[in-house]
Parts: structure tokens; sequence; C-alpha cells
């Protein structure tokens, strides 16, 4: 079976692992969100790409969810002593070797796409089977910035730096994907959306991970003319998201903070769409709106509950593995 899944970083690069566990035999593709990309210290980081590929690689920091497991920091203390900035946002030592590897390498004239290539051949060598593909949804510089008030005026800011350092605290008057109207599809991107059997929406933040993906010219489309049945995992849960800032990022784009509200944003490609049992009360009226809806437990609290979510999603749109 080929599946094509859009992922954010955490809670997508989560899912997508037991996606992986409860269909060991398929081929899957997964379009990354760069739109959180940032140059920092004259690197280039990715942190959604980075969290997808040290994900299913096994060398993420678990409980953090991004970053490296066994990290240290000694080249941020140093930076620090040098006064350089931001300190807000703080690279570990081994994870700075990607963002070295990736900086040569796009400096040397190499797009995204070959870098990440590159990158995931160290990490995702050892995935089971025909294994899993990660691809940048474009080669293209794109960065979502939040626009805040500051003292009374707007500002643009870096999404990494209004969720790093400001918590996402200030309300976003507005987000804004800086470069969109010029980023094209990486190259395989959209192949792996016509060529998919099931295309999947895990539960990442609908508005500034799997939004800035359907952003990129020709994807939404592409997704929505697809033969493939595409399937949805609900992010938000009895009105609040799992974790982070979803919930402020839906309330920017006037969204209803809710399994419904976020079926409704992807009303238009949705087939299926998975909520949790405390949303039940929700499937009768995703359902008005011609989608396939299933209540099942859509927490994400070990493998084998992540697999079962996979496998109801699959199953809703009659792929059962
Ligand atoms: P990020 O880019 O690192 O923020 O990661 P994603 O965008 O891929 O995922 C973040 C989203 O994952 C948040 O909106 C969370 O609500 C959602 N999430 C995290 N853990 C779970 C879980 O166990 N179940 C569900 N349904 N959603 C989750
Ligand atoms: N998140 C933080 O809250 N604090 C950090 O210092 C931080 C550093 C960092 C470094 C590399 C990386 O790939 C991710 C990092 N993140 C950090 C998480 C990052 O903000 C998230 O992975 C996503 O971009 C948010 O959707
Ligand atoms: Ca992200």
């Amino acid at each position: 079976m080929r599946i094509a899944a859009l992922a954010g970083g955490i809670g997508g690069s989560r899912f997508l692992r037991g996606l992986l566990h409860a269909v060991p035999d398929a081929e899957v593709t997964v379009i990354g969100n760069t739109a959180d990309d940032i140059i920092l210290h004259g690197l280039h980081v990715s942190p959604d790409l980075d969290t997808v590929m040290y994900t299913l690689g096994g060398g993420a920091h678990e409980e953090q969810g991004w970053g490296r497991a066994d990290e240290s920091f000694t080249v941020a203390e140093e930076l620090a002593a040098y006064g350089a900035h931001p300190q807000w946002f703080t690279l570990g030592d081994r994870d700075i070797a990607t963002h070295l590897v990736r900086t040569q390498m796009l400096g040397a004239g190499y797009p995204l796409s070959a870098v990440t290539e590159a990158l995931c051949d160290r990490w995702l060598r050892g995935t089971p089977g025909p294994g899993v593909r990660l691809l940048p949804m474009t080669d293209d510089r794109v960065e979502t910035h939040v626009v805040i008030a500051d003292s009374g005026e707007p500002r643009a800011i870096h999404f990494q730096e209004w969720w790093v350092r400001l918590h996402a605290a200030v309300p976003a008057e507005r987000i804004v994907l800086a470069g969109i109207e010029s980023a094209a599809p990486a190259p395989g991107v959209l192949d792996a959306i016509h060529s998919a059997d099931v295309i999947v929406l895990p539960p990442s933040n609908p508005v500034v991970s799997i939004g800035p993906i359907l952003s990129v010219a020709g994807v939404r489309d592409a997704v929505r003319a697809s033969d493939a049945p595409v399937v949805g995992v609900s992010p938000v849960i009895g009105g609040a998201p799992v974790r982070g800032m979803a919930d402020a990022v839906l309330r920017t784009i006037g969204v209803d903070v809710s399994a419904a509200g976020v079926a409704g944003l992807f009303a238009d490609i949705l087939d299926g769409w998975l909520v949790d049992t405390a949303d039940a009360g929700a499937v009768q009226g995703i359902e008005k709106n011609g989608i396939l809806c299933r209540a099942v437990p859509l927490l994400m609290t070990d493998l084998e509950a992540t697999a079962a979510m996979a496998r109801e999603a699959l199953d809703l749109v009659g792929h059962s593995p």
C-alpha cells in the first residue's frame, strides 16, 4: 500500500511511527512542513523535517519530541558566553551537526530535497519494508511569520520566536507564510500525492504544520483531485489541543477549537476524519459534511495505541491493512 502523509513535527512523527508499526510493508512518503525553518547563527534549521527524521530514525529526545537524545549543549554555552543571539532557541551539539551538513550542502547548491535525502540516508535506512521517504514540501524558502501588536504597532516575528520565546502568550493577529507565493512543490511531492493509495493527515497542527504544506502551489488541488481517499486525525480532543498552541492559531484564523472545527478547515479534501471518543457527539455533524467520521481513542500514549489509531484511520476509508 502506498501512503502519502502530510506532517509537521512532534504529533505528525509520533503518528507516523504508529502507522509504520501498523502497516510495516507500506511504502510511506512523508511530505514535511518547512515553514518552521529558521536561519540561526548562520545555520539552516528545519525543525519539522528533523523531528520526523529523528523520531522515525530512533534518535529523537522522546519526552521533548524535538531534538536529539543524549544531547549536550557545549556549543550553545559558548555562544551564550560570546553574547551571540538569539539565546532563546537552543541548538544541541549533536543537532548542530545536522544543521552544518544541511547548510553546507545548501551553500554548495543542493536543493533542500537533496539535502533531506542525504540526511535521511543515515536516519531512515533501517526502517522496515519498502521504508519511508521524507520530502520537504518545497525546495523554496517559506517561513511562517506571526503578526503581533507591539505597543500598538503591528510587528511580524518569526513563528519560532513567537512560540519558543513568547510561548504564544502574545495574541497572533495574523499568520503569514513568507515566500509561499513563489514556492513550488519539491520534486516527488505531487507524484507522491497522485500515486498514493491513501493520503493521511496525521494529528499535526492544522494551521502551522498542515496549513503551509497545503498552501504550496498545486498541493491542495492535487490532494483534492487524487483518487486516493484522504483521512485525517483530529489534533483537538474535547475542545483543546493535546499539546502546543494549535488553539491559539486556530483562533487567529477564526476556526473553532474543536474536532469538528478542524474537520471543517479540511472539509474540501477529507473523505474520513477520526475524532476522540470524547467528541463522539460531533460525529453526526461531521458526517453531514459528507465526511466519514468515527470516534475512537486518539491519545498516542504508546506505540500500540498509535498503531490502533492508524488502523482505524485506514479502515475508515476502506484500506484496512
Ligand atoms: P509540531 O510541528 O512539533 O508542533 O508538531 P505537529 O504539528 O506535527 O503536531 C502538533 C499537534 O499534535 C498538536 O496540535 C497536538 O494537539 C497534536 N498531538 C500531540 N499529541 C497528540 C495525541 O496524542 N493525540 C492527538 N490526537 N493529537 C496529538
Ligand atoms: N523548542 C523550544 O521550545 N525551545 C528550544 O530551544 C527549541 C530548540 C529547537 C532546536 C532544534 C529544533 O529542531 C527544534 C527546536 N525546538 C525548540 C522545537 C521547535 O520549536 C518545534 O520543533 C517546532 O518548530 C514547533 O512546531
Ligand atoms: Ca512545527
